[in-house]
């Protein structure tokens, strides 16, 4: 159910490598249409070189931040919806996707379902996750770990990240 009072700042990761530009946009339009969503603000769009599957397009990433009175469930399922909304077809583990929307960070919510786990397995290691996450949320903290994601941005290895799209 619905908790109408208490609100939480939840982060959205998204990726594209088919149609990324039209895909992303396409999302954005949808997510921000949610009710029981406000204060949406988005980082920089992200070229990235792909992590996993190696032999496929690159993607665009990026992260949004929203104030939402969604429980984390309710808002995945919400995201599960737009990604079927836009055809999403899951073929290939980490291959080619029209849309992927990850749900980085609810608060300080810790989750380990087999559905859903947050934080998000793969912030710590990805810098298309981290650095537009720490972009609109500079002073966050692993909910887990208790220390600022700042930190860990410097251990990440990979580098995905080719640069910033300029028009977005
Ligand atoms: N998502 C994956 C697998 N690989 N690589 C990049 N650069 N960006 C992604 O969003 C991405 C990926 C699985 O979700
Ligand atoms: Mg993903
Ligand atoms: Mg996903």
């Amino acid at each position: 159910m619905t908790n109408q009072l208490r609100s939480n700042r939840a982060y959205l990761a998204l990726g594209s490598n088919i149609n990324a530009e039209y895909n992303i946009s396409r999302a954005l339009t949808l997510l921000q249409q949610l009710p029981n969503c406000t204060e949406w603000v988005s980082s920089h769009w992200y070229l990235t070189r792909p992590w996993g599957m190696t032999a496929q397009a690159n993607f665009i990433n990026l992260v949004v931040g929203v104030t939402t009175h969604y429980s984390a469930l309710e808002l995945f399922a919400e995201m599960q919806r737009i990604e079927l909304a836009l055809a999403r077809v899951r073929a290939e583990k980490n291959g080619p996707r029209t849309i992927d929307l990850d749900l980085l960070l609810f608060g300080d919510a810790v989750l380990n379902t087999p559905r859903l786990q947050i934080p998000h397995l793969g912030l710590t290691q990805r810098d298309f996750m981290l650095l537009p996450l720490l972009e609109i949320a500079p002073k966050v903290q692993h909910p887990v770990l208790r220390i600022p994601l700042a930190t860990l941005a410097q251990d990440v290895i990979d580098r995905q990240i080719i640069r910033r799209c300029d028009t977005e």
